[in-house]
């Protein structure tokens, strides 16, 4: 799962993927305006898996990883020119979602590209630069695909290129009236169509407001009307510092300030619910691990997640909630508690689940 961090030229995107990721990338008060991506891969903080690793020991603990992309070389203006370069493109491209990085406070000492602090300004600017970008490639698209159904009347692809064109034709309506493609109805069918395409707006984004040291960690400030998208506020400076200490430091730290958890962790699992993930674990004295799985995932992906033969050679899944075999403190004292229950490869799985999957090969 990837993340790709953006935003306007110097609105602290290196300093929140710093906190992020702990690197010690160097941040500068002035922006080189050049295109350059820094990448790093997190573990998603889970106490659960903590709590299963007191209850067997393994020898081995696998956490749940995002990878974040901190993309430089954005700027406003850069659609009407001609689109994003080629490079530009693709490194947002990549990215499962997009935690978009706006400036809200303060400091004489970081000019800022406008002259002046405007957060709503920044994010409304920074959007228009994707729907922008969006417009761009489907209008493109549509040329081309007018061109082949004006010259080809009997092609076999011809009913493709009407449906795909017809589906763009809804789009291009829609985002000259800004809206971002992701707040569409989309049938999946539909959504298959458009993932071959570098569209930037049909992703999620978590809009992520750094309010300086002194800022207000109010989100409800910053209205964004869109769907499939959330705004939470932080403390960048103060969080990239938090992430340099020990552990120790770090909780004397949050204590002064009154912080009851690093945001960082906060954003970490918000960005993991915003991609409609969730966790499963597999517990043993070989190894803990959390896996990723998507929302309304059934028994035989979190099977398929695992490996392809334990899908294949599906037979049951033994399934405990994580929270009824803590409490129970071991697998036999939750099976005495009827609580591992038998499930069929259709079983919905639910955020936390413990599974051991039963198979044939
Ligand atoms: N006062 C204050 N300054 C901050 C805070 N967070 C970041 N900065 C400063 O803002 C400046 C820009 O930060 P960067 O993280 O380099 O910004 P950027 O978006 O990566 O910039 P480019 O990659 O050049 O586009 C640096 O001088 C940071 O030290 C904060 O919370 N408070
Ligand atoms: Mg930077």
């Amino acid at each position: 799962m990837q993340i790709g961090i953006v935003g306007l030229p110097n609105s602290t995107k290196t300093t929140i993927f710093n906190a992020l990721t702990r690197s010690q990338v160097a941040t500068t008060a002035y922006s080189t305006g050049q295109v350059e991506t820094h990448t790093a891969v997190v573990q998603v903080p889970d106490p659960r898996v903590g709590r299963l690793c007191e209850m067997f020991h393994p020898r081995k603990t696998t956490y749940a990883r995002i990878e974040y992309n901190d993309i430089a070389g954005l700027r406003v203006g850069i659609g009407r020119e001609g689109g994003l370069s080629g490079p530009l493109l693709n490194a947002i491209a990549q990215n499962d979602a997009l935690l978009h990085i706006v400036r809200a406070f303060q400091d004489d000492q970081v000019p800022h590209v406008a002259g002046s602090v405007d957060p709503a300004r920044d994010l409304a600017a920074m959007d228009f630069e994707f729907l922008f970008s969006d417009l761009l490639i489907v209008e493109r698209r549509m040329e081309r695909l007018a061109h082949d159904l004006s010259r080809n009347r009997v092609s076999p692809e011809r009913q493709e290129n009407q449906e795909e064109y017809d589906l763009l034709a809804r789009i291009k309506a829609a985002l000259e009236k800004e809206t971002p493609m992701r707040d569409l109805e989309l049938t999946p069918a539909e959504e298959k169509r458009l993932r071959g395409y570098p569209f930037l707006t049909l992703k999620p984004v978590l809009v992520l407001i750094n309010v300086g040291d002194e800022g207000q960690d109010r989100p409800e400030d910053y209205a964004y009307p869109h769907r499939r998208s959330e705004v939470i506020c932080l403390r960048g400076g103060l969080e990239m510092e938090i992430a340099r200490l020990t552990p120790e430091e770090a909780g004397l730290f949050l204590a002064e300030y009154g912080i009851a958890e690093p945001g960082l962790n906060v954003m970490i699992r918000a960005s993991y619910d915003l991609l409609g993930m969730q966790s499963f674990f597999t517990v043993g004295e070989d190894e803990v691990r959390a896996w990723t799985i998507r929302r309304g995932a059934t028994a035989l992906d979190a099977a398929a997640a695992i490996h392809t033969d334990l899908a294949h050679g599906f037979i049951r899944a033994e399934v405990v909630a994580c929270q009824d075999l803590l409490d129970a403190g071991s697998l036999n004292e939750a099976r005495k508690r009827g609580q591992v229950r038998l499930e069929g490869r259709d079983y919905g799985m639910q955020d936390g689940d413990v599974i051991n999957v039963r198979f044939n090969v």
